[in-house]
C-alpha cells in the first residue's frame, strides 16, 4: 500500500525526475475544465496535486472525479488542513510545517485528521514542510502564523531533523505565487545532506526554472501558478 512513495524512490534511484502540477480547488474554471484536463494529460507532469492554504470550495471530490476519468496521473492531496481530505485522491502529502513553531501546523491538524484518514484507502506520505523566506509574505505564512526560514544551515539542519524523525518526503516551498524560488544553492545543500526525496516549489514561473530546481538536485518540482496563469505554459519554448 506505499505505491505511490515506492514510484517516487523508484524515479529518484533511476535519477528520472518528476513534475507535479498544483491545482488549488478555488481557481478552477469550471466552464473549461475539459480544457484543463486536455492540457493536464498532455503536459509532461507525473502527479497532480491538489489543495491550497486556505479552500473555500466544497467541489474539491468532484474536481478529482472528473479528473480522473480523463487522465490517468496520481492525484496527490496537498492540504492547507483537514476539511481538504477527500476520499477520491490516491494519496495525500501528510504535511508537517517543520519550519515554524505553530502546534497545529507541526501536529494538531494530523491529530484531528488521523481517524478519516485511517479510514481511507489514501496513501499517506508524511512529508517534512520547510517554508523557506521567498522575498515577500506568502499565504502559507500569513495561514500558518510562522516565519519563513532563510539561515542555510538551519534549513539543512531543519531537513535533516525532519528524516530522521521519519518524514519520507521533504518539500522545501517559497509560497505558492512567491517572489523568489528557493535558491539552488539551498536546494543543492539539502539535497546532498538527504537520503529522502526532495520536492521544492513555490514561484517557479518558467521551464528554465523547471530545470534549475531539477539539476540543483530536486526530485519533484511543483507548478502551481504558472500554469494556472497560462495552460499553454509547458508549450512554450
Ligand atoms: C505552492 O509550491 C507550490 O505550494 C507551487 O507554487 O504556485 O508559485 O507555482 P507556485
Amino acid at each position: 500500500m506505499q505505491q505511490l512513495y515506492n514510484d517516487i524512490l523508484s524515479a529518484k534511484s533511476q535519477h528520472r525526475k518528476l513534475l507535479a502540477i498544483l491545482l488549488d480547488p478555488d481557481k478552477i474554471d469550471w466552464e473549461n475544465l475539459n480544457l484543463l484536463i486536455g492540457k493536464l494529460c498532455d503536459s509532461p507532469a507525473t502527479h497532480i496535486f491538489i489543495g491550497g492554504s486556505l479552500v473555500f470550495t466544497d467541489r474539491i471530490d468532484e474536481l478529482i472525479v472528473e479528473i480522473k476519468d480523463r487522465c490517468h496521473l496520481p492525484i496527490l492531496l496537498f492540504p492547507g488542513n483537514p476539511s481538504q481530505i477527500s476520499h477520491e485522491a490516491d494519496g495525500i502529502l501528510f504535511l508537517s510545517l517543520l519550519s515554524g513553531r505553530n502546534p497545529d501546523f507541526l501536529i494538531g491538524h494530523h491529530v484531528k485528521a488521523a481517524s478519516v484518514l485511517r479510514n481511507s484507502n489514501l496513501e499517506i506520505i508524511p512529508t517534512g514542510y520547510l517554508l523557506i523566506a521567498s522575498g515577500s509574505q506568502t499565504a502559507v505564512a500569513k495561514v500558518s502564523g510562522t516565519e519563513p526560514l532563510s539561515d542555510k544551515e538551519e534549513i539543512v539542519s531543519t531537513a535533516i531533523a525532519g528524516q530522521m524523525l521519519g518524514t519520507k518526503l521533504i518539500y522545501l516551498e517559497a509560497g505558492s505565487g512567491a517572489k523568489n524560488p528557493v535558491a539552488t544553492d539551498v536546494i543543492s545543500s539539502v539535497s546532498e545532506n538527504l537520503e529522502i526525496p526532495l520536492i521544492v516549489g513555490g514561484g517557479i514561473r518558467s521551464k528554465s526554472g523547471i530545470q534549475m530546481a531539477f539539476d540543483a538536485g530536486a526530485d519533484l518540482v511543483v507548478i502551481g501558478t504558472a500554469f494556472e496563469n497560462d495552460l499553454n505554459f509547458f508549450e512554450h519554448d
